[in-house]
């Protein structure tokens, strides 16, 4: 199965990286984690995205913070897959890296999910390795049975909290 690699601007942002890597280990998805920032240290972080897909890689998540520049420097040196996260870690809030992230110019696109939306960053690149993975794609459906089921049970029980 390809791998799915996870980089992180600081070690600040771990907690939001905690919740994909509990996703990915759920769907025993073999992942590399990284502390590699676009401004700080940006020759580690191309040297990964440049040897990616050579190194068993599928999809790679980036999660960083303040003016995420992150994600895009790593999609501008692959064209595997780039899920970018953007943290909540300045006085904006994470609208900053929401819109560093997000707002890619055309050519090169990172698909990014809610601010701090670690678990569906997993999600998403698991739904993407599932593409050519029937039995990671069927713990995906059932992972979504077991998600509806608990919402259901709450229905049940709403009105007796009332
Ligand atoms: C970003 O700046 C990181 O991704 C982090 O979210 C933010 C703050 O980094 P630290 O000052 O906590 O290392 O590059």
């Amino acid at each position: 199965m390809k791998k799915v690699g996870i980089v992180m601007g600081s070690d600040s942002d771990l907690p939001i990286i905690k919740k994909a890597t509990d996703t990915l280990k759920e769907l025993d998805i073999p992942f590399e984690v990284h502390i590699y920032s676009a401004h700080r240290t940006p020759e580690e972080a191309r040297d990964f995205s440049l040897h990616a897909r050579e190194n068993g890689f599928g999809a790679i998540i980036c999660a960083a913070g303040m003016a995420a520049h992150l994600a895009g420097a790593v999609a501008a040196n692959t064209t595997l897959p780039v899920i970018g996260i953007p943290c909540k870690s300045s006085v904006l809030d994470g609208m900053d890296a929401l819109l560093s992230t997000v707002m890619m110019p055309p050519g090169i696109p990172v698909a990014t999910v809610a601010i701090n939306g670690g678990m569906n960053a997993a999600l998403l690149a698991a739904q993407m390795i599932a593409i050519e993975d029937s039995a990671l794609a069927h713990k995906l459906d059932e992972k979504r049975k077991a998600a509806a089921a608990v919402v259901l049970e709450k229905d049940k029980n709403v009105l007796s909290q009332l």
